[in-house]
């Protein structure tokens, strides 16, 4: 055969390797407040340029600006700002828990934290979200208890999942938080199907669905957006693209498509890319898609551009697959950092204060945890019973449970 004729694959290559210099000038980051920012009820075919730029309101000095800026008040902002802190004190400590025994297993959302922080903040009460594991913010923002999701990481006596779970993998309906599967994108599709249900109801609760980049390439995140487009159902479909699952970097999900976001196009489903980092662009942002769904107007693609800065989960180590220093050149900065500034440069909080918060925050999660610990943690102190384990999943238990249970003597 002559060599011009012979097949090859294309397989996408990240820029850079562990020991290389970190290289993000890929990504193409707009001014902030250089988007316009539509009404909701916009034909997605004259935004089809949202799905290539990045929303973002906080600019380089830490000033809120352009069209999507004001959708918070003061009190609500900082209230954020301490959301987001609480999660980064909460995962602090709960990852030492892991490497202390107390658990097994262990995710962090470290430079995620304004994404499911700030999102929480635009859903009403009763709405729905099909989260992944990295969305604890939904519960933080949310009011859900401390001590309730450090008892479900110990599997102890008072988890309120009585060890059925993994570590991590919560569920509270009340707080809107469906159980998290760890397979990855049945949230898409069981979000959709939530949101189709409701509006068989004539209900007026809508879904939230999540995904991160490398889940996208699933069947179901397909599957997906048909049902959501051809039934416009009330569901704001979430990509956090935070440009890592595990050791994969995101070219090889994107694949030939621009962007994750662009994805949106072929189902004609208006789709945006907004700054993950910014707490404020993420919440003007995810309040534009949940009216959109409220008022019947259908579903909302949308991209968060973040980073993950920390390991993928306990049992993972980045530096087998990518530069040491890579998070600190990820250019659009420390979603913390950047809403601290902005309240400094509001005269509303000072590094003073920020210091005294932080601290008032550790006391507040160590004694949460001393709290869920008095129930027990994995290898010691109380756990759920073994006649948990037949419990409250089957209304008629099959005949092999039945046996196994009487076996066990439970
Ligand atoms: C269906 C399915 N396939 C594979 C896995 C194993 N797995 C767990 S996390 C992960 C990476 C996911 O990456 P991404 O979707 O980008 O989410 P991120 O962890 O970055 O938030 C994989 C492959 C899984 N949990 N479910
Ligand atoms: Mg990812």
């Amino acid at each position: 055969m002559a060599e011009a004729n012979r097949l090859s694959l294309h397989v996408p290559e990240p820029e850079v390797r562990p020991g290389d210099t970190p290289d993000f000038s890929r990504v193409v980051i707009p001014k902030a407040g250089s988007v316009e920012r539509p009404p909701v009820d916009v034909d997605p075919r004259e935004i089809r340029d949202l799905a290539y730029s990045i929303i973002r309101v906080l600019n380089r000095d830490g000033e809120a600006v352009g069209p999507w800026a004001g959708t918070l008040t003061d009190d609500e902002v900082m209230e954020g700002l301490r959301h987001m802190m609480t999660l980064r004190a909460f995962d602090a400590r709960m990852q030492t828990a892991q490497r202390q025994g107390k658990t097994s297993f262990y995710m962090q959302h470290m430079g995620e934290e304004a994404v499911s922080c700030a999102f929480r903040k635009a859903l009403e009460p009763g709405d729905m979200n099909f989260p992944t594991y990295r969305q604890a913010g939904l519960l933080i923002a949310g009011g859900y208890p401390m001590v309730e999701m450090m008892n479900q990481i110990y599997s102890n006596e008072a988890d309120p999942l009585k060890g059925r779970q993994l570590p991590i993998m919560y569920s509270s309906k009340e707080h809107g938080f469906f159980s998290i599967s760890g397979n990855l994108g049945t949230q898409f599709i069981q979000a959709v199907g939530w949101a189709m249900a409701s509006a068989i109801k004539n209900d007026t609760k809508i879904a939230a669905g999540w995904i991160g980049d490398g889940s996208t390439a699933e069947s179901d995140f397909h599957a997906a957006l048909v049902f959501a487009s051809t039934y416009r159902a009330p569901v704001v479909l979430n990509i956090v693209n935070n440009q890592w699952a595990i050791s994969t970097f995101q070219g090889i999900a994107r694949g030939g498509s621009g962007t994750f976001a662009a994805r949106g196009h072929g189902f004609g489903i208006p789709a945006l890319r907004v700054d993950g980092n910014d707490y404020l662009a993420v919440h003007a942002v995810a309040k534009w898609a949940v009216e959109r769904a409220r008022k019947n107007l259908g579903p909302t693609l949308v991209e968060y551009v973040t980073y993950r800065v920390g390991a993928h989960s306990t049992s993972d180590d980045p530096s087998a697959y990518r530069p040491k220093t890579e998070s600190d050149v990820w250019p659009l900065g420390d979603p913390v950092i950047r809403l601290k500034n902005h309240l400094i440069k509001r005269g509303l909080w000072s590094d003073d204060r920020h210091k005294q918060t932080e601290a008032e925050i550790l006391d507040t999660v160590i004694a949460a945890q001393k709290e869920a610990e008095k129930h027990g943690t994995l290898h010691s102190g109380g756990k759920p019973s073994t006649r948990d384990m037949f419990e409250g999943v089957y209304e008629t238990m099959p005949p092999h449970l039945r046996r196994q249970r009487q076996k066990a003597g439970v």
